[in-house]
């Protein structure tokens, strides 16, 4: 057999001008998905001279499901961009070696990384997405680092084809269809931005409830789970059974305070309409009621500023404990909430008491909550 060389793939649809229109589709998913994602992190991990503000309210919310759905929608145009340039596989060797040859091998070798280290970042998200998490690596880190890795050899992907992407930035006249597939480049285009659509239509429907019967690609559908919202991690698998008649909430504050559950309910009550938004991509909208944190700050003379440290009941576990930076634990939206769409919260949502603040993820809104200790 013979083996085939670069140009044995006369195809139109792999002519250059296909991978620059793909090319730029697939940039700007990728360029939200960062955008976003870096949002995300920076708020899971703020640095001290950061100052994330709590407002607006669903702002997170607006962030990360498009941060999980750019993710998904990169998925069909990564293989279309792959499958597009990859006659380039059967290339001339650069060989024998000279100083051209060398600058051949580091730009194969940068496209290298760059493909491996999105595919495996698309992978590992999607993963997540699905709760199903089988590496012995921390994901949010690994995910965090490969980001970087994909932006800094994407960068030095476009600068070393500049010149190419230039060329083919401009649509020329539509060559005869290829003699294999017979499809235009066109309709190739066509199916491309169709299977995104797709893609993306089929997983909205976790975040937009006019999109949910369609919604085959999302774990978690709206208005699915007790009282009507999903719950991510169960009493039962946080290890949160009997809460018991000996209860008490505290406050490890100047001055210490300690609450039986109809205490807390005899404190003034609030009201927040406000989403769990969850970092999976899915977000919904639901009404809380329960005491504000800024009251609790001021009932134990926490001095203006405070940050706040809240724990669960839950032992161990990433999202035992959450930390509220000083503008969150201001916001008179953040509650110590106690009920949920008009009822007491279900053991999945918390019960007796959980977080509830605007512009967070879902993973700071932690559930069952027995005490808040002020930080200096
Ligand atoms: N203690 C504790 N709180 C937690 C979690 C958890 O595992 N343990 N999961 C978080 C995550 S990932 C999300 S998205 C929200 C979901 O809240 P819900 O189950 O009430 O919808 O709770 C958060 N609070
Ligand atoms: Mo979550």
């Amino acid at each position: 057999m013979k083996i085939p060389t670069e140009q044995s793939f006369r195809s139109a649809l792999h002519h250059p001008r296909v991978a620059v229109v793909i090319g730029r589709w697939l940039g700007v998913a990728v360029a939200v998905c960062f955008l976003t994602g870096l949002f995300s992190h920076l708020q899971q991990t703020t640095p001290g001279w950061l100052v994330i503000p709590s407002r607006p309210a669903s702002l997170y919310r607006v962030t990360q499901g498009p941060h999980v759905l750019t993710g998904l929608v990169a998925v069909p145009l990564l293989l279309a961009k792959l499958w597009t340039v990859y006659p380039k596989l059967f290339a001339k060797p650069p060989w024998p070696p000279s100083r051209q040859a060398l600058g051949t091998v580091l730009e194969r070798l940068s496209i290298l990384v760059l493909v491996a280290a999105l595919a495996l970042e698309l992978f590992i998200g999607f993963v997540n997405t699905i709760q199903w998490y089988p590496w012995p690596f921390p994901f949010r880190q690994t995910h965090y680092a490969l980001a970087w890795i994909i932006v800094g050899a994407m960068l030095v992907h476009v600068a070393v084809k500049l010149p190419l992407i230039a060329a083919n930035w401009r649509r020329t006249p539509e060559p005869l269809p290829a003699a294999t597939t017979g499809m235009t480049r066109r309709t190739l285009f066509r199916t491309v931005a169709g299977a995104g659509a797709l893609v993306g239509i089929t997983s909205a429907g976790q975040s937009v409830r006019a999109l949910g019967p369609v919604a085959v690609l999302a774990p978690r559908k709206p208005g699915i789970g007790p009282q009507g919202l999903p719950v991510n991690r169960t009493a039962q698998d946080a290890g949160v059974t009997a809460i018991g008649a000996d209860w008490r909430f505290t406050v490890d504050g100047p001055q210490p305070l300690s609450y039986t559950i109809d205490e807390l309910r005899g404190l003034p009550q609030n009201r927040s309409d406000l989403p769990i938004a969850c970092v999976e991509g899915w977000s919904q909208g639901a009404r809380w009621e329960g005491v504000r944190i800024r009251d609790l700050l001021r009932l134990c003379g926490a001095p203006e500023g405070s940050r706040v440290r809240v724990v669960s009941m839950e032992q161990g576990g990433f999202y035992a404990t959450s930390e509220l930076p000083p503008e969150f634990a201001d916001d008179p939206l953040t509650l110590l909430a106690l009920r949920l769409n008009g009822s007491e919260l279900a053991l999945d949502h918390g019960y007796p008491a959980r977080i509830i603040a605007p512009n967070r993820p879902g993973v700071l809104q932690t559930k069952w909550v027995h005490r808040l200790e002020v930080l200096s």
